[in-house]
């Protein structure tokens, strides 16, 4: 009797929680749609998420994207109208509403519920939200048909322009030549790479990019809450939460929880509101740090609204970390400003890449790849990426990932080298998609910064037009990221630091906000982009010496593996038709061959394919090792510098390009090894002065005092080593200095070396990987040709082999490749005579343990010789 009492008791309460539960029910509307274009000579299942691309690809409609020139061959896709359909079935509750919303539609689409059109795209970065109520089938088992027809972007940007008073200058016709690309991006809010950069093609994705669903509710629904965080000091924040509700609540609350044990909690009550907001004082929180400067603590806020009942209409959480970041612009040591950060009082030398999409077909983007991207960028000692703005503001996941990892984020709003129209619709347009973004994104504490754009600033003078009519685009572009960016982010996220465009010279002032116009290549004021191909590389003295490079880099081949993926044989040549179509940064293959034949000598076996693709790679090693460690020696300089950024952390196919990890399963170019040295945070860095006196330095990134034992080696090239000398040296925290300096000429004369041909000197230490002091380009030097034998290959467990390696000569910039992907434990490194070297690889996918030594390739300098 007591049993079916309780029984009864508690289907009563599981009832009464079903009924009483007013909370959002969600329908996700993703899966298999139907795809057809518009006069249906093609008709398909096609995922959503999804492109028409993807979809075309695998139905076998069409072939692989990246083949050779099927960028160019698919174009076509482009310019067709696709409609993208679905069925759904949803019991119709009168009094309930019913919300359609897209997270993403790329670009210009036109949606039909049930026939009848409910809304208009035109911007790839905003969210879409419309009230179906009175669209959707009354009879719950009478299916709603839901159809997104999606128009040509390149003709609807095409038709804006010619709209448009005046021109607004952007790419020219012979920049949209070399990148087989589309005209007028400038009139479409739609990634501007898609149509096509200098290391991207234009695919000019036709999608449903991201999810889809119906959301049903009967009561105060969340529309959006935006969550930001005010630093008052380094223990006590102000964390501020606006919340949107979709209709009045005319009685109830809203309680704001921080933590899993609802560490801090505060309820309001509201009548008769929608808009609420709710600050909180937050005292003494576990700080989040960025990587290598302490953990990242994280806490869930949850966000609950509840009538006066205590019965929940709606809940959302969102995960933050604490964490104050400043903006140091003080008088510098040199004149100009210092432009630095520092992230909870400690000053922070930001270390990284930049970043581009990880794929231009955007439901091609899985975790496991934004995975594999973030860990390669910490595994190489980075702990920032600037997100460029040609590219997409990134699903959750991955500024998610990068909260828990501790990777620090520069973000740029999407605008990039060009002029923008500021017609009343594209302002309105701009307003809705920065509200968007920064509502979504404002939580993330691994954001350090928004940025008005990519180099528009720096465009204002590029073009003929905007040289002839400086005050017209000049009005413009105030109109569009002083006045109607920057009052936004003002208002929405005041924390963040804003900075108007990269490069800037930052503001003049605040209030009134005024930028520091001029130049925005000023190496005394806030950062810059450099590049100059023409310039020998390797020599110092051709770079700036700004307080942060934002850009700065050269360009390489992807590896012979990535080739073979989209290639045929005729196309594996430096000159090949392939090579050139997709080589868009112009001269780019020549400056590559300048900048090898200055340092390397260039035969006919260095032009072999396989050779000449090593040998960009090993000069781009180079490059950017000379670049960034010249940014990393000055932190402690007159010049203050902190932050090196280069040019380009991913790319979107293979092709030439500035990249250091290649499209193809995100593999590591010999570069991204390099970084993982030249950003370690503990350097030896040695520079030779033109009086050739050599400074060494050691580099010290982090917040504490570092002791270390470093090994000076005199070494010649039949690998004898001339002298060795120990130096007990001891550098202070986040500080670069000198810790021993000699004259090149005599240390070399005193120790049996005959000239600078003879010899190099090694720099191996405890905390810093092994660094070099070439003195002499190593086209003057008459080097051995060494054998290179592998040996005691070992499965360590299932992902991890193990060899040794062992050199019967000097062997310089030793390449490990395997046709299966994962990485080294190094790379590109030098080998003394008779050295071992045991070395491990860890696999990123199944592997077969028994080919592994079949398909290991050794190369090193020497196979391009003649
Ligand atoms: C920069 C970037 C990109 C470009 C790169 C290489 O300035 O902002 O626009 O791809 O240079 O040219």
């Amino acid at each position: 009797m007591l049993n079916s009492f309780r029984l009864f008791v508690l289907f009563s309460l599981f009832f009464l929680v079903i009924f009483c539960s007013t909370t959002p029910v969600v329908q996700d509307l993703s899966g298999v749609w139907t795809l057809t274009n518009v006069n249906r000579s093609f008709s398909l299942d096609a995922k959503v998420p999804g492109s028409v691309q993807t979809s075309l690809e695998s139905e076998a409609i069409i072939g692989n994207i990246y083949y050779r020139f099927n960028d160019v061959n698919y174009r076509w896709i482009s310019y067709d109208t696709w409609s993208y359909k679905t069925t759904f079935t949803k019991q119709f509750e009168s009094g309930n509403k019913y919300l359609l919303e897209f997270e993403s539609i790329d670009t210009i689409s036109e949606i039909k519920l049930n026939g009848i059109t409910i809304g208009k795209t035109n911007n790839q970065f905003r969210i879409w939200r419309y009230d179906v109520t009175n669209y959707l089938s009354r009879e719950g088992t009478w299916p709603n048909t839901l159809e997104v027809l999606i128009y040509p972007a390149a003709l609807y940007a095409k038709n804006e322009c010619e709209k448009y008073p005046y021109p607004v200058p952007g790419d020219p016709k012979s920049t949209v030549e070399l990148y087989s690309g589309e005209y007028n991006r400038q009139f479409i809010r739609k990634a501007q790479c898609h149509f096509g950069w200098d290391w991207g093609l234009a695919p000019m994705t036709v999608a449903i990019n991201r999810g889809v669903r119906l959301i049903e509710y009967s009561t105060a629904r969340i529309n959006s809450a935006l969550v930001t965080q005010s630093c008052i000091t380094q223990s006590t924040y102000e964390l501020m939460v606006k919340v949107s509700l979709d209709s009045a609540i005319s009685d109830g609350k809203v309680i704001v929880d921080v933590g899993e044990q609802r560490e801090w909690t505060k309820t309001v009550t509201v009548t008769n509101s929608k808009e609420i907001e709710i600050n909180m004082i937050i005292e003494e929180p576990n700080l989040w740090y960025p990587i290598g400067f302490g953990t990242q603590e994280l806490y869930k806020v949850t966000i609950r609204v509840e009538n006066n009942d205590d019965q929940a209409q709606d809940e959302i959480s969102k995960q933050i970390g604490f964490r104050c970041v400043e903006l140091i612009e003080d008088p510098a040591k040199n004149g100009g400003l210092t432009f630095y950060l520092k992230v909870n009082g400690i000053p922070i030398f930001l270390k990284g890449s930049n970043f581009v999409p990880l794929d231009l077909f955007e439901e091609r983007i899985t975790k496991e790849r934004i995975m594999r991207f973030i860990n390669s960028t910490i595994d190489a000692n980075m702990n920032m990426v600037r997100i460029w703005g040609g590219g997409i503001y990134m699903t959750d996941e991955f500024y998610d990932i990068a909260d828990s990892v501790g990777l620090m984020i520069m973000h740029d709003f999407q605008f990039a080298c060009s002029m923008y129209p500021i017609n009343k619709e594209f302002l309105s347009n701009v307003e809705n998609e920065i509200i968007d973004q920064i509502t979504r994104l404002s939580h993330h504490c691994s954001i350090v910064n928004w940025a008005g754009n990519n180099e528009n600033e720096g465009a204002l003078d590029w073009w003929p037009l905007d040289q002839q009519h400086p005050r017209l685009y000049l009005v413009d572009y105030v109109k569009l990221y002083l006045d109607t960016i920057y009052p936004l982010v003002k208002k929405m996220d005041p924390d963040r630091i804003f900075m108007p465009s990269s490069p800037s010279n930052g503001v003049l002032s605040q209030e009134p906000y005024v930028l520091r116009w001029g130049t925005p290549y000023n190496q005394s004021f806030g950062d810059v982009h450099f590049y100059d191909y023409n310039a020998d590389c390797m020599d110092v003295s051709t770079f700036p010496s700004p307080r942060f490079a934002s850009e700065y880099g050269y360009q390489s081949f992807d590896s012979t593996y990535a080739w073979d993926q989209i290639s045929l044989a005729e196309d594996q040549k430096v000159d090949s038709e392939l090579v050139n179509h997709r080589e868009h940064h112009g001269s780019g293959i020549l400056q590559m061959i300048e900048q090898i034949s200055t340092h390397f000598n260039v035969g006919d076996n260095a032009m072999k394919w396989d050779n000449f693709i090593y040998l960009t790679q090993v000069q781009q090693s180079l490059c950017y090792q000379t670049e960034t460690e010249h940014y990393r020696r000055q932190r402690s300089s007159e010049y203050q510098t902190m932050g090196a950024l280069y040019w380009q952390g991913n790319t979107v196919w293979t092709a030439p390009s500035w990249s250091s990890i290649e499209f193809h399963q995100g593999r590591w170019k010999m570069l991204h090894y390099y970084a993982k040295n030249f950003f370690s945070d503990f350097l030896i860095s040695p520079i030779e002065s033109p009086t050739n006196t050599l400074s060494v330095y050691a580099i010290n990134d982090s917040p504490l005092k570092k002791g270390d034992q470093v090994t000076m080696k005199l070494i010649n090239w039949e690998s004898t080593v001339l002298n060795s000398q120990e130096l007990a040296i001891e550098v202070g925290p986040s500080q670069s200095a000198v810790v021993e300096t000699l004259n090149v000429t005599e240390y070399f004369g005193e120790n049996g070396c005959r000239d600078r041909t003879d010899c190099f000197i090694a720099f191996s230490s405890n905390y810093s990987p092994t660094n070099y002091f070439w003195p002499e380009y190593f086209n003057k030097l008459s080097l051995p040709t060494p054998k290179i034998s592998v040996s005691n290959i070992k499965l360590l467990d299932q992902n991890t082999v193990e060899f040794t390696l062992q050199s019967d000569q000097i062997a310089l910039f030793v390449f490990l490749q395997t046709t299966y992907s994962g990485k080294f434990q190094d790379n590109g490194f030098v080998m003394l005579k008779g050295e071992e070297k045991v070395l491990e690889w860890h696999a990123w996918e199944d592997f077969d343990f028994s080919k592994f030594e079949l398909n290991l390739k050794v190369k090193d300098l020497s196979a391009t010789f003649d």
